[in-house]
């Protein structure tokens, strides 16, 4: 699983069960603007070309809530099909998630369904946030209604990457969701997970050894 980070330690997810570091997972469809708006947030920028996300780019983002430091790692994942067998990492100990979509094409609008479902089949509790961006390009979709956000009583963000609107608004307030997950869920699924995790290792040890004691076994007489 995703704690095994193949040896590359901003992949190592253990870390996330220190106090003062979250985890914020962004999801949506290719080229709805995940990386513009995180560019947006980390650097006040924004460059209109497009670079799609290659599988996963790491944001680093250090801030202080209540006083507190606290270490944000926004996980900004592609959008592209081809790369969503990766995700069940992805998912591991997020602490939110922003899910995307873009004003402009209906379709990424649809898709929230699938994106939302997978979520919930890995993280049925963290905090989710809707984010319905590239509202520049035509400011009177924020009359509009998004049932969907409704529909699961998931909070409704209307912004743009380009104009900066609502950017700022949008993460902080994720952040503190993060956080106040993190203080006050039990974690039931963590530890469901990591009960998982261990009996699976404790499989494997004993098939091993098993398999090491055939091996080991002197050969039996052959039958005539
Ligand atoms: N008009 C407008 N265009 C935007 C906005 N945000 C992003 N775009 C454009 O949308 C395109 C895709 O943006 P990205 O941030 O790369 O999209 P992404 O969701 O990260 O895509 P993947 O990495 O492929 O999953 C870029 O060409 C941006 O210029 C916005 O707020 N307004
Ligand atoms: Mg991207």
């Amino acid at each position: 699983m995703a704690s095994d980070a193949n040896g590359i330690p901003e992949l190592d997810q253990d870390k996330y069960d220190a106090d003062e570091q979250v985890k914020i997972i962004c999801l949506g469809d290719s080229a709805v603007g995940k990386s513009k708006l995180m560019e947006r947030f980390l650097i006040d920028g924004y460059r209109p070309q497009q670079l799609s996300t290659y599988a996963l780019t790491l944001y680093k983002y250090n801030t202080t809530i209540d006083r507190k430091a606290v270490l944000v790692d926004f996980w900004d994942t592609a959008g592209q099909e081809r790369f969503q067998s990766m995700h069940p990492s992805y998912y591991h100990k997020a602490h939110a998630c922003i899910m995307v979509f873009d004003v402009q094409r209906k379709i990424t609008y649809k898709n929230l369904t699938s994106w939302y479902t997978e979520l919930r089949e890995y993280r049925p509790e963290i905090p989710c946030v809707v984010v319905a961006n590239k509202i520049d390009a035509d400011m009177k979709v924020t009359q509009r209604n998004f049932n969907f956000a409704k529909k699961q009583g998931l909070p409704l963000y209307f912004v743009s990457a380009a104009d900066g609107t609502n950017v700022v608004k949008m993460f902080k307030e994720t952040i503190k969701m993060a956080m106040s997950y993190k203080q006050n869920s039990s974690d039931f699924m963590d530890e469901v997970m990591r009960e998982l995790e261990n009996f699976e290792l404790e499989q494997n040890k004993d098939l091993s050894l098993q398999t090491a004691q055939e091996e080991l076994k002197p050969e039996s007489p052959e039958s005539v």
